[in-house]
């Protein structure tokens, strides 16, 4: 039997950590890592309440940052595979099955979630936009053909979470994430997953317009170097 983790970076999430966590134990996760990004409300003392391992960050240093903190603590608990996932209620749990088994059959090393093979309930437009103008900046900084560059929901095998060096704190994380697997050769495939766009998560969530500074500025680093 895997031994499955899952990782979550929370953010400010009192909303909804707290479903989230409940939802992954419905279906069967009970190896939960919240890492605490620096949250000034209540998201550590509702996850601990829930009686999961809750790392904290003092001060909030970016999702990447919280992912690669979850990440190691998961592999130090002889995770074999590790799910990252989201505190804000965009993912659905019951997808986790399906994202894990290709590394289950030993078939790749990561399993990205894609939105647009899959669901992105109730998206603006111009969100969809930028994410996909982020898949054609990703495509031409690392030469890796994905279909959602920007998803958290994935599944790394041990060896990947091993082998995979996020050294980018803030929301850079993801294209960073792709880049090691086309350097590393790591075995890929993506599948369709749903994210859902309630009125909160679009609140909180990444603007349309923090996304495109986001390609731009990856794509200005790659420039002037
Ligand atoms: N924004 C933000 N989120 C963080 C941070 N640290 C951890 N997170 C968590 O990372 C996850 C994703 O953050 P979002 O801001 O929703 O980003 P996203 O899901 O890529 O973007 P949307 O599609 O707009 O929701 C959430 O579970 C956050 O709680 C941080 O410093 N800033
Ligand atoms: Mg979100």
């Amino acid at each position: 039997m895997k031994r499955i983790f899952v990782v979550i970076a929370a953010y400010n999430e009192q909303k909804t950590i707290g479903k989230v966590i409940m939802d992954l134990r419905k279906n069967g996760y009970n190896n939960i890592i919240v890492v605490d990004d620096g949250s000034k409300d209540k998201t550590s003392q509702i996850a601990l309440k829930k009686n999961v391992f809750v790392l904290r960050h003092k001060i909030n240093l970016g999702q990447g940052a919280a992912l690669k903190t979850g990440i190691d603590f998961a592999l130090e608990k002889g995770a074999d595979i590790i799910v990252t996932f989201d505190a804000d209620g965009q993912f659905l749990s019951k997808e986790i099955q399906k994202v894990i088994l290709p590394i289950k059959k030993d078939k790749y090393d990561v399993v990205l979630g894609s939105r647009f093979l899959g669901t992105a309930k109730n998206i603006p437009i111009l969100k969809k936009i930028v994410l996909k103008l982020g898949v054609v900046v990703v495509y031409m900084l690392y030469g890796i053909k994905v279909t959602d560059s920007q998803n958290g929901f994935r599944a790394l095998s041990r060896y990947a979470a091993e082998n995979i060096e996020i050294q980018n704190n803030r929301m850079e994380h993801a294209g960073e994430i792709l880049h090691q697997i086309k350097k590393k050769k790591l075995k890929f495939c993506e599948v369709p997953i749903t994210v859902l766009y309630s009125e909160y998560a679009l609140k909180k969530g990444q603007s349309w317009s923090n996304s495109f500074n986001l390609g731009m500025k990856m794509l200005w680093k790659k420039i002037s170097r």
